[in-house]
C-alpha cells in the first residue's frame, strides 16, 4: 500500500453539536471518516486538550466570546471554555472508532499558546512531533479530515503542506464554523492557491 496517513483533527464532543463550540453539523462527518480509515497506512487522531483558564478562552480574561487579545505581538481570537483537559467534552465523539488509530496526539496543552494545527502549535515554533513521526515512517502523502475547516484542519493542513507533503483535504470529511462569515470559503480558496487538493472521500 502506498504510504499515505489520514489524519483526524478534533472530532470531539465540543466541537459537536451540544458541545461547548459546536460546529454546526459536525457529528455528521463521523460515518464517512469510520468509512475510510482502512485505505491509510497509518491513521493519527488528534484533541484540542486545553488547561482551564487557556489564553484561547474569552472567560480567562473577563471578555466576550469573538472578541481578541493581543499577546506577544500576536491575535488571539476568544472563544468559549472549550476541551479542557480530562473533561467530556475532550473526549473523542462515541461514534469514531478509534480501533485503526495508530497515534493520539494532544495540542493547546500549554496555558498560554493556543494549537490550531496537529504539526506546530500557533507560536510557529513548537513542534507536536506529528512531522517526524510521518517522516520517520517514510510517509509521503497526508489526508486531513475533521473538525473544524476553517481552524484546525485548515492551519493543519498548511504545516502538512510546508512540510513537502502531499496534502488532500478531505471535504465531505470535514465541516466549518465560518466564524467570522465567510471564512469557509476564503480559507478554502487560500489552501488551493497552495496546491493543497480539496477532494471527497470516493476519491481516496
Ligand atoms: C478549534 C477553535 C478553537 C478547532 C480548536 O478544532 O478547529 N477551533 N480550538
Ligand atoms: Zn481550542
Amino acid at each position: 500500500m502506498k504510504r499515505k496517513a489520514l489524519i483526524i483533527i478534533d472530532v470531539q464532543n465540543d466541537f459537536c453539536p451540544q458541545g461547548a463550540l459546536p460546529v454546526p453539523d459536525g457529528d455528521k462527518i463521523i460515518p464517512i471518516i469510520n468509512n475510510i480509515t482502512k485505505k491509510f497506512f497509518k491513521v493519527v487522531a488528534t484533541q484540542d486538550w486545553h488547561p482551564k483558564n487557556h489564553i484561547s478562552f474569552a472567560s480567562t480574561h473577563n471578555k466576550n466570546v469573538g472578541e481578541t487579545i493581543k499577546f506577544k505581538g500576536h491575535t488571539q481570537f476568544l472563544w468559549p471554555d472549550h476541551c479542557v483537559e480530562g473533561s467530556y467534552g475532550a473526549e473523542f465523539h462515541k461514534d469514531l472508532n478509534l480501533n485503526d488509530v495508530d497515534l493520539i496526539i494532544r495540542k493547546g496543552t500549554n496555558p498560554n499558546v493556543d494549537s490550531y494545527s496537529a504539526f506546530l502549535e500557533n507560536d510557529k515554533k513548537t513542534q507536536t512531533g506529528l512531522h517526524y513521526y510521518l517522516k520517520g515512517l517514510g510517509i509521503k502523502e497526508v489526508y486531513i479530515c475533521g473538525l473544524a475547516l476553517d481552524y484546525c484542519v485548515y492551519f493543519s493542513a498548511c504545516d502538512a503542506k510546508k512540510f513537502g507533503f502531499k496534502t488532500y483535504v478531505v471535504l465531505d470529511a470535514t465541516k466549518g464554523v465560518d466564524v467570522p462569515k465567510g471564512n469557509i470559503e476564503k480559507t478554502l480558496s487560500h489552501m488551493k492557491s497552495l496546491g493543497i487538493k480539496i477532494i471527497t472521500h470516493e476519491k481516496i
